[in-house]
């Protein structure tokens, strides 16, 4: 394996209409913000990666301004002129820097990208070869579609029928106290054969329990993050209350909250997004504990652009990746996106892996500096 040498990183902080906007438990965003990383190598090839931090502190505690702040202080200054011989070397050289996990995730995803193509090598393949050797991607991830809370129980359908119509198998809703167990039922109701999830985002409580159960006749395949994001404890006392498998998001930061959750029934499932745990390696390393516990996995988003999404596909076609993933087509998202080709949804619900070196998507650098311009112009914490 050829290593690379790292020579410049660049940051490009961006900003994007969203085609639609997803309004979860803890509010919506005006625009898709995010930073984008470019890794400049001695080698001559270039890496991105995405931090998907959000402009509010609703989902983490990271945002934009404190992803840059770490970002430029404190990680890029480790790196440059850093020789590495393989992606799993990243999370060692910023050990010294706590947290941040979305920061990390972006870097070490330009790292693994640069890797793959100097390598001349898919990034689905270059996962795969630090697992078992059956553990060989399939070409393609299978996805579902998040459907946010919408203004009443009627537009949720239609957006639901178009998201069917378009091939979607697999529908996740929002849902927030006033707004769950009613538009669960009537989702249900017109969908009796769609699978069928809901995502809380933290906004239960214990004392919820009896309303949660109301759930459980609805066959749903998993209610995401009932309670709150810090939390392992109490999703233990609510998983023996519900039939509904526990997925847990918000709550799982690293493999030992994970080895912690299995240990003590906080979950049945798990959503792995890689941003959230802090990058590929640890992403690796969770994966390998889902499969030796078969607990299913299935990789969630941030409504990423095209250089997270590409990412999360290769990863997402690994075969202990046994549930949809929260992955939509482009055209979901962004029009358009910042990468070239668009991610087309299939007819059997499933998003193919490109076919080129590395992540396989080609950043149009017209689009990054439009996006970052927006950004410049629109974020709000401008001193
Ligand atoms: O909880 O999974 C979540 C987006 C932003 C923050 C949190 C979440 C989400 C999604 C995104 O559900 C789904 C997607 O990327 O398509
Ligand atoms: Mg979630």
């Amino acid at each position: 394996m050829q290593s690379i040498t790292i020579r410049t990183i660049q940051l490009h902080a961006v900003a994007l209409p969203y085609v639609e906007p997803l309004r979860t438990s803890f509010g919506e965003e005006p625009f898709k913000a995010c930073i984008l990383i470019e890794v400049g190598t001695e080698e001559g090839v270039t890496g991105w990666g995405e931090a998907s931090v959000e402009i509010a502190p609703g989902y983490g505690a990271e945002t934009m301004l404190t992803a840059l702040h770490i970002l430029r202080e404190f990680i890029v200054p480790r790196l440059i002129g850093k020789t590495i011989c393989d992606a799993t070397e990243f999370p060692r050289l910023i050990r010294g820097v706590r947290g941040n996990h979305h920061a990390k995730a972006g870097v070490e995803a330009a790292v693994w990208d640069a890797l793959a193509r100097v390598n001349a090598m898919r990034l689905a393949d270059y996962f795969a070869a630090h697992l078992p050797a059956d553990h060989t991607p399939r070409g393609a991830a299978v996805v579902g579609v998040s459907i946010g809370i919408q203004p009443s129980i009627d537009a949720t359908l239609a957006i639901i029928h178009k998201r069917v119509s378009q091939g979607y198998r697999r529908i996740k809703l929002k849902i927030q106290p006033g707004w769950d167990i009613d538009i669960a039922r009537a989702v249900r109701s017109e969908f009796p054969d769609t699978l069928l999830m809901l995502d809380a985002n933290s906004a239960y409580r214990l004392d919820d329990a009896a309303h949660l159960q109301r759930f459980d006749a609805l066959d749903l395949l998993m209610i995401e993050q009932p309670l709150a994001d810090d939390d392992i404890y109490e999703h233990s006392l609510l998983q023996p209350q519900l039939r509904t498998p526990i997925c847990l998001d918000e709550s799982i930061k690293n493999v030992n909250d994970l080895r912690l959750a299995l240990h003590v029934g906080a979950l049945r499932v798990l959503n792995l997004k890689p941003a959230r745990v802090g990058g590929f390696t640890e992403s690796l390393a969770m994966y390998r504990v889902c499969v030796e516990n078969n607990l299913p996995l299935w990789i969630g988003g941030m409504m990423e652009t095209g250089i997270g999404r590409a990412a999360n596909v290769a990863f997402a076609s690994l075969p202990g990746v046994t549930l949809p993933c929260d992955i939509s087509a482009t055209d979901r998202y962004f029009n358009p996106d910042i990468t070239e080709p668009p991610f087309v949804l299939q007819p059997d619900s499933t998003l193919l892996v490109p076919d080129g070196i590395g992540s396989g998507v080609e950043v149009i650098r017209e689009r990054v500096a439009e996006a970052e311009a927006r950004w410049q112009a629109h974020y709000p914490y401008k001193g």
